[in-house]
């Protein structure tokens, strides 16, 4: 008796463990395609843009930079999505003992005019202008300050310690790239940078539609430089992920600190072909007219906190600005890419 209800259980469970074992076959059949495409050809903290086309710059803008609005093609990518933070820079630092281009002396091949006491390293500092002034001439807001760098932001009196999820700042462009090669990733081209800065929607003038919103981002409200009232909620720069991320779920790709991408910095975009993977002009044809006796500059995207609607309305995906490699300051970090193809 007890043999025989032992059989019978035996068979019972077996049946049990075939139809445990069929419906996991099935789970696996239909779950995969999904699971694995979309978790794990993007590292962690890296969103997948899927491949398309798009009009990159604009021609309803009054920057002439932006010009002629181009249709081009990009495959498919990972970016991060939010922008490198000071945690991730420094354990960056911490495994390959990498210093930045504003922790060194300024050198004598460089800057062979410059007296031996103004070497010290620093890096350019945002001061907003003086209570009551009503003009100031133009860029006299950065001040060169000795000791600023990304682990002290304005100056050797200031730190990081409690900002570690804050954007990276004074980051040159051959820090950025550094920070990638160790990370096994790519600065993005610029077409790549505006794909994803777009979330999906077509021609909007802003990553989250039409309509400007103050609130939408980390700007600068408020006549700039002379005052801001912060109804964003941050004077300065905002940890990354304080505001609602775009359609593809990327974080501060409007605001917050500018980014650089990969490309060289040319008058406009070529409305010749319709270009795949465009990956901008040549180094020998970089030129800025707003900056004549600049040589080469990469491209900038995203604007940051200091962009005002009266002074750098480039808080849309299509405007750009220009940046001369070697220099980083208060507003300017980076995030990267990861190319699938
Ligand atoms: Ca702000």
């Amino acid at each position: 008796m007890f043999l025989a209800t032992l059989m019978v259980n035996d068979r019972l469970i077996n049946r049990y463990l075939q139809f445990a074992i069929a419906l996991f076959l099935c789970l696996i059949a239909f779950a995969s395609p999904l699971d694995v495409s979309a978790a794990s050809l993007c590292p962690i903290g890296m969103v997948m843009i899927p491949g398309g086309s798009f009009t990159i710059g604009s021609d309803n803008s009054s920057y002439e930079e932006e010009r002629s609005a181009t249709d081009v093609t990009v495959d498919r990518f990972c970016i991060d999505r939010t922008e490198v933070t000071n945690a991730q820079f420094a354990k960056f630092v911490a495994a390959t003992g990498y210093v930045t281009v504003a922790e060194r002396p300024l050198s004598k091949a460089q800057f062979p005019d410059l007296p031996d006491e103004k070497r010290s390293p620093g890096s350019l500092v945002f001061q907003m202008a003086k209570p009551g002034a009503n003009s100031v001439p133009a860029l006299s807001w950065w001040h060169w300050t000795p000791g600023a760098n990304w682990k002290h932001p304005f100056g050797l009196q200031s730190a990081i310690a409690d900002k570690e999820n804050y954007p990276v700042v004074h980051i040159a462009y051959e820090d950025a790239l550094a920070y990638a090669q160790w990370a096994g990733k790519s600065l993005p081209a610029e077409a790549q940078w505006e794909y994803a800065a777009r979330g999906g929607l077509k021609g909007a003038t802003y990553t989250w539609g039409d309509r400007y919103s103050a609130e939408k981002a980390n700007t600068w409200q408020g006549i700039f430089p002379f005052f801001n009232t912060k109804t964003d909620g941050y004077i300065g720069v905002a940890p990354v992920g304080s505001f609602e991320p775009n359609g593809y779920g990327l974080y501060d790709m409007t605001g917050n600190v500018w980014e650089w991408t990969s490309d060289w910095f040319g008058v406009g975009h070529s409305s010749k072909i319709h270009q795949i993977n465009p990956t901008g002009v040549a180094q020998k044809e970089s030129f800025d007219p707003k900056k004549p006796g600049e040589p080469a500059l990469h491209v900038i995207k995203g604007g940051s906190y200091l962009c005002a609607p009266n002074y750098c309305s480039r808080f849309r995906p299509a405007a750009r600005e220009s940046e001369a490699p070697d220099t980083g300051t208060t507003h300017i970090g980076f995030r990267l890419v990861k190319n699938l193809t």
